[in-house]
């Protein structure tokens, strides 16, 4: 399994875009094209669906090697016994999400300005997500943050920070020219003719670890 360090490409099974009997096809698209780490999310349904689910995927990102997170359940993730469990501003906070998911688990939370993201490494966050970047559908009630403040949080972050919302093949060179080192890619993904090349796309603009390593010694 990689190690949160070295995730890059991060995919979500979003079942706002994918009915619930296509989540399985889905979690092997994303994994075989080559995303590094993959989210359930899955607003609205029921916790005992969501554990459903999971324990299915899970069976496919563990072959695959991909860390696993849960959105919004943390019972479920740690009963199923996943990976990673995000959270949203809304929810328990990490130190209580930590309580039900133990230490195993690694806690990502959804953040939407500097200042939330300085207080997410505060509370032990152990991934940010920073966004949405641009207007999104996946999030239509969200005001878009742009990019002008990545660079900042880039600068003072000591876990890594997923840039998130409404990012695709034609918006990720500006992504990272303003700073971003990490994405995270719902609707392109999920929506693409073609999810593995899609997938395979962006994995290859955004670089192996080693090619990273290298350009930056
Ligand atoms: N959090 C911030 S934006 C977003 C989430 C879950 C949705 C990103 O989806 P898309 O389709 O890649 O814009
Ligand atoms: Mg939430």
């Amino acid at each position: 399994m990689l190690s949160l360090s070295s995730c890059h490409l991060y995919g979500i099974v979003d079942l706002g875009y994918v009915k619930p009997e296509l989540a399985q096809d889905m979690t092997r698209a994303l994994v075989e094209g080559g995303v590094d780490i993959l989210q359930l999310r899955a607003k609205r349904l029921p916790a005992s669906f969501v554990e459903t689910l999971a324990y299915k995927m899970h069976r496919i990102t563990k072959e695959a090697g991909v860390a696993l997170v849960i959105n919004d359940h943390p019972q479920v993730a740690a009963v199923v016994g996943c990976e990673g469990i995000h959270v949203g501003q809304d929810d328990l906070g990490v130190a209580e999400t930590r309580r039900i998911v133990g230490a195993q688990c690694f806690i990502g939370k959804s953040t939407h300005s500097v200042a939330q993201a300085r207080a997410a490494m505060v509370e032990g966050a152990d991934y940010i997500g920073f966004g949405p970047l641009y207007a999104t559908g996946t999030k239509p009630d969200y005001v878009p943050i742009g990019l002008e403040d990545i660079a900042e949080v880039e600068g003072f972050a000591t876990v890594p920070v997923f840039c998130i919302g409404g990012v695709n093949q034609g918006r990720l060179e500006e992504v990272l020219k303003a700073g971003a080192r990490r994405v995270v890619v719902v609707s392109a993904f999920l929506l693409a003719d073609d999810v593995r090349a899609e997938v395979r796309r962006i994995k290859e603009r955004l670089g192996s670890e080693e090619v990273r390593f290298a350009a930056s010694h």
